[in-house]
């Protein structure tokens, strides 16, 4: 059995589709906390890991596989004991259900909506959830340090050059973005349709299955890549606080349903549920152990200038 090891961050949206994938399937793999906050995605040993300096990135073996989607093709070919698939064979029916599902949720401007939102809280309809996104300032500051990082590791690394140069460009760019608000209401009201259409597919999953009494889900009766992007994308929402736009039980009474049975599913519990309370956790414990090491450094010093002076007085 090959060595597997994901490198993520809990409340990264692309990180959740990778890291529920692994745990439908049941495979035991080595978390690797990727700090993004501290832009750790952008230090040169991890641009050699996934030359993007995004996460998620899987290690299969000596192999790195990046792009989430990806990794849940991966995910579902790994020899594990679950035998039910998350990615129906392309060329069945099913499959090409689930492919559709899948693209259509994953076109979705999730960064637009996500930094959109936090930085134009006029757009939700309850409270974010505490800490995780931040407001319009946090999200300048964010990107600005982003900028200001990488531009320092790209004077001191000028063999990576290219790659620090793109994502600066970038960054500039999502600052300009995310900041347009009638670019943010133009990808809410599509998210509208997306969602509206979601609510109509659960519709027939929910007819065809309540005959027999079974569960559903978006593509039939079980567990697929496409709920993994629905649970992802409901699990933001929340988060971001437009969560009630998408699951009012008058407009939305499947998706509403949909989503109080998935969130005890106990992958989607783990993953997406309990993310904001590991993220604060893994931040936590970063810092103590920050003032830990300085702590530790102030000692040794202390101790040096300690022996320097009682060796002098002698
Ligand atoms: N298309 C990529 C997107 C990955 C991505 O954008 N990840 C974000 C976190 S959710 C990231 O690493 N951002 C860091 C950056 O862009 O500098 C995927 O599906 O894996």
């Amino acid at each position: 059995m090959k060595n597997i090891e994901l490198y993520f961050f809990p409340s990264s949206f692309y990180s959740q589709r990778a890291r529920l994938s692994l745990e439908e399937k049941g495979i035991k793999y080595k978390e690797r906390i990727i700090c993004l906050p501290d832009n750790e995605h952008n230090q040169p040993w991890f641009l050699k890991v996934n030359p993007n300096g995004e996460v998620p990135t899987l290690q299969v073996g000596n192999e790195y596989f990046s792009e989430s989607e990806k990794i849940v093709d991966i995910a579902d070919k790994l020899p594990s004991d679950i035998k039910h698939t998350l990615v129906p064979f392309s060329n069945s029916p099913e499959g090409q259900h689930v492919a559709f599902w899948r693209k259509k949720i994953d076109d979705l401007d999730i960064r637009t909506i996500t930094f959109g939102v936090s930085v134009y809280p006029d757009f939700t309809q309850e409270k974010p959830t505490e800490s995780i996104m931040q407001n319009a300032q946090g999200v300048k500051d964010r990107f600005e340090k982003n900028i200001r990082e990488s531009k320092t590791l790209m004077n001191e690394h000028p063999e990576l050059k290219e790659m620090y140069e793109r994502k600066i460009r970038l960054t500039k760019q999502r600052l300009i973005d995310f900041f347009d608000k009638e670019k943010i209401t133009t990808v809410l009201v599509s998210t509208d349709t997306t969602m509206a259409e979601i609510e109509q597919q659960l519709c027939k999953m929910a007819d065809a299955s309540g005959l027999r009494g079974a569960d559903y889900f978006l593509c039939g009766e079980s567990f697929t890549a496409a709920d993994i992007n629905l649970c992802i994308l409901l699990g933001r929402f929340k988060v971001l606080g437009i969560l009630p736009r998408f699951t009012d039980p008058k407009k939305y009474p499947n998706l509403n349903k949909y989503w109080q049975r998935l969130q005890k599913r106990p992958s989607v519990e783990k993953v997406i549920i309990n993310n904001v309370a590991e993220t604060k956790r893994f931040m936590f414990c970063r810092k103590i152990r920050r003032y830990c090491g300085a702590a530790a450094a102030f000692g040794v010093v202390g101790v040096a200038v300690w022996l320097a002076y009682r060796h002098l007085n002698r």
